[in-house]
């Protein structure tokens, strides 16, 4: 009898122990908090830098990150974000391969009420209820500044044509789209300024080159006056390539590039390239920096935008700043 009640007495204090331990525990697990990172690829140096800068800055604020790199696929990134919600994560981060085909994954997002910052591209959604933030890059002024350099860099010549190649970034994506739209929109102030091609290299410098290979075939590259490309690895390629042509980037072609990473603000400096829109890839800390107050249950606008500048051969090559991709 006395064995039963010592027996059903220790059952009663381990219960009581039990009860007294989990809400610490719980309390303990609440405050780690878990995000899920779902990056487009790495066909970048911009997007490898952009990757490290959110990995690092959570690491600093103790922020654990399940960090998937779709490799080019948004059927990936969909799949990374169910698993995510899986997971019950605190927040996601979407950095999405194109504008669209995101309303169903966000919705479910939304029903299990996790908070998603857009990172980087932008989406097309017909509620945008579906994010709480988007942190980014002005991508129309970045065609923007393009297109003015060449209104500025052609006003006193006596061309009565100036032929363009415009090398777009990834289909669908939006930098692509608002850079085109920012470029056009701005050169349609000097009609000689024309586009004469159009072809998309991915953002992706084996593509860059492989499309100068396929236009020498078809046009007479001399009489080409711009190439504008949309970011600087397909500009590696492009460069390299016009150079076989015995043709000189910089002086026979007129370069307008994208991003600004060190290699080419070394060309900029050597007149290989004549413009450089930077597109700013370090945005970790700032967007940490959301998380926190998305999870503190604190008010954020909608649209966050990386300040950016541009560099061209106009600039002061003497002083130009440290890059640090
Ligand atoms: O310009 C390019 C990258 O989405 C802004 O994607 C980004 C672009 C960037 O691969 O280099």
């Amino acid at each position: 009898m006395l064995k039963k009640f010592c027996s059903i007495f220790l059952l009663f204090l381990w219960i009581v122990s039990l009860a007294a331990c989990s809400p610490s525990q719980t309390e303990k697990n609440k405050k780690e908090i878990v995000i899920g990172f779902s990056q487009l690829g790495a066909e970048s140096t911009w997007r490898k830098r952009n990757t490290k800068s959110i990995l690092d800055a959570a690491k600093k604020n103790d922020i654990q990150v399940m960090y998937e790199n779709a490799m080019q696929s948004q059927e990936n990134q969909i799949k990374s974000i169910r698993s995510f919600i899986s997971y019950q994560v605190d927040l996601i981060i979407l950095s999405p391969i194109v504008e669209t085909g995101w309303d169903t994954v966000l919705k479910e997002a939304k029903n299990a009420h996790i908070p998603v910052i857009i990172l980087d591209r932008e989406v097309n959604l017909s509620d945008n209820s579906l994010y709480t933030t988007h942190i980014g890059s002005n991508f129309k002024s970045q065609g923007i500044r393009a297109g003015q350099f060449l209104l500025n860099k052609f006003k006193d010549s006596s061309k009565q044509k100036l032929n363009i190649i415009e090398v777009l970034g990834t289909e669908n994506s939006s930098p692509t789209i608002y850079r085109q739209q920012g470029f056009q929109e701005i050169i349609s102030r000097d009609k000689r300024l024309q586009i004469v091609q159009e072809v998309s290299g991915d953002f992706i410098t084996s593509k860059g080159a492989e499309i100068i290979r396929n236009l020498k075939n078809t046009l007479d590259l001399k009489n080409i006056d711009v190439i504008y490309s949309h970011n600087d690895d397909m500009t590696l390629g492009i460069v390299a390539e016009l150079k076989k042509l015995n043709l000189v980037p910089g002086k026979d072609i007129v370069i307008v590039t994208t991003d600004a990473q060190t290699s080419i603000m070394e060309m900029l400096e050597k007149g290989t390239v004549n413009c450089v829109v930077e597109c700013n890839p370090n945005s970790g800390d700032i967007t940490m920096n959301v998380v926190k107050k998305i999870l503190a249950g604190k008010r954020i606008s909608k649209e966050i935008y990386m300040t950016e500048t541009s560099f061209s051969e106009f600039s002061n090559l003497s002083k130009l700043p440290y890059r640090n991709y």
